[in-house]
């Protein structure tokens, strides 16, 4: 994971054809991550993985549903959301999953991630009842994240926008140990260039559904 630069996430709510599939997985992308807010099915990601078996990219599911846990991913991300309101999304669902699945924790180890939730119109965001911070406050969560909770992962979370590139080099700065992730909004190479810049890893998202064929073109302007 030091190594990634680049990450594909699929939406298992959302339709794509098995050719844009298999553009997708043998594009030199580093990792296929299934996740989603709406609509996320056992079924959905079901089917999604058996597609994705034919392919041998890394296949990561980030967990957003406890019933929605499939067998058979390489990885599993459990978002621990940093600025929720609510400490369910911080802690309890943590608490009640690691119970449910004591047996398998030390075979599956999941990767935590602590996110930063930074659009307020992000459905992730309402669903999680965020606050939103400035950049002071998102400094500190990410210097909670590495010093005070030991994540290997802090994710900036500007889903379905693209975020404010001058703080993201600053949340760079900050972090040492942890690798920084960002999403929200890439949907060109220059984008995918300026966030790869500061962040470690970029994960693109919703331009797979909008413009393929751009969304494409950004794992070439990070891993030429
Ligand atoms: C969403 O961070 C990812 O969880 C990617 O964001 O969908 O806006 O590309 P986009």
């Amino acid at each position: 994971m030091n190594e990634w630069k680049h990450i594909f996430k699929l939406d298992p709510a959302k339709e794509i054809s098995n050719e844009q599939l298999d553009i997708l997985c043998t594009s030199g992308t580093d990792a296929i991550m299934v996740g989603g807010t709406d609509d996320i099915t056992y079924r959905g990601v079901e089917d999604l993985l058996n597609r994705l078996s034919h392919y041998s990219v890394h296949k990561i599911l980030e967990i957003s549903r406890m019933d929605a846990i499939t067998t058979g991913f390489d990885d599993y991300f459990i978002p621990m959301v940093l600025n929720s309101k609510e400490k369910k999304w911080m802690m309890d669902m943590h608490h009640q999953g690691i119970k449910q699945h004591m047996d398998y924790i030390d075979y599956v180890q999941p990767v935590f991630e602590g996110y930063c939730i930074l659009n307020e119109e992000a459905k992730v965001f309402q669903y999680t009842n965020s606050t939103l911070p400035d950049a002071e406050d998102t400094l500190v969560y990410a210097y909670m994240a590495e010093e005070v909770f030991h994540l290997p992962i802090f994710y900036l979370e500007y889903s379905g926008i693209y975020g404010d590139a001058e703080l993201v080099k600053q949340v760079s700065h900050q972090l040492n140990d942890t690798l920084l992730f960002y999403g929200g909004g890439i949907e060109n190479a220059h984008q995918a260039k300026e966030m790869k810049q500061y962040a470690d890893v970029i994960i693109v998202g919703n331009s797979i559904y909008t413009d393929f064929d751009k969304a494409l073109e950004t794992v070439r302007a990070v891993k030429p």
